[in-house]
């Protein structure tokens, strides 16, 4: 139920049409995916540095491609970027493949964090590292998922590496999926130069 979800965080299905996710896939398969990670991601706008949990002052990549333009716009008007976003990571998942559990990086990235999913559905999981309270969330195709405050900043989540989710009691086997992250970079010093 939404009413229980983490504060801070807004739930949004259908938050792009299918014409516009059969867009941004096939976009992201017309560019060049990185491998050096156990699941495959793109980098836009600026280089998030994995190992250093940091986006350094050289990690500039350019403007977001025009591709994204259209989904950045959307966050702006629906009002959950007062700023358009300028940087984006695609993380693919193939079943059986997740990310453990974070929070973004906070010297890094600012106050409002928007997932999108793409292609199959998976679960979320939330945790409240002081209280130990756990949530979770079946990501739709096409859903938005957005994080401020404590969802943001207090709560990590994470997606369990399984081949499949149980969902109301059912077995529901996971397919390739897709999310774009979108931030926006806090231009410390630990960008640089800029
Ligand atoms: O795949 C997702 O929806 C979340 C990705 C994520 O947590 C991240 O890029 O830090």
């Amino acid at each position: 139920m939404h009413s229980t979800l983490p504060y801070g965080l807004t739930y949004q299905p259908d938050f792009i049409s299918e014409a516009m996710a059969d867009a941004l896939v096939a976009a992201l398969d017309g560019s060049p995916w990185d491998e050096t990670l156990k699941r495959r991601v793109q980098h836009f706008g600026y280089r998030y540095d994995y190992r250093a949990r940091a986006v350094t002052g050289d990690a500039y990549l350019g403007p977001l491609p025009d591709w994204l333009l259209d989904v950045v716009a959307s966050l702006v008007s629906s009002g959950y970027f007062p700023q358009p976003p300028d940087q984006v990571i695609a993380n693919e998942y193939h079943p059986g493949q997740g990310i453990s559990a974070h929070v973004d990086c906070v010297p890094c990235f600012g106050d409002n964090i928007a997932s999108l999913s793409l292609l199959s559905p998976c679960e979320m999981i939330f945790r409240h590292p002081d209280t130990g309270e756990k949530r979770t969330l079946v990501l739709q195709p096409r859903s938005l998922l957005k994080m401020d405050g404590p969802a943001r900043y207090q709560w990590t989540h994470e997606i369990p590496a399984r081949q499949a989710d149980i969902v109301d009691g059912e077995r529901r086997p996971r397919r390739r999926r897709i999310s774009l992250t979108f931030r926006n970079v806090v231009r410390t010093t630990s960008v640089g130069r800029r």
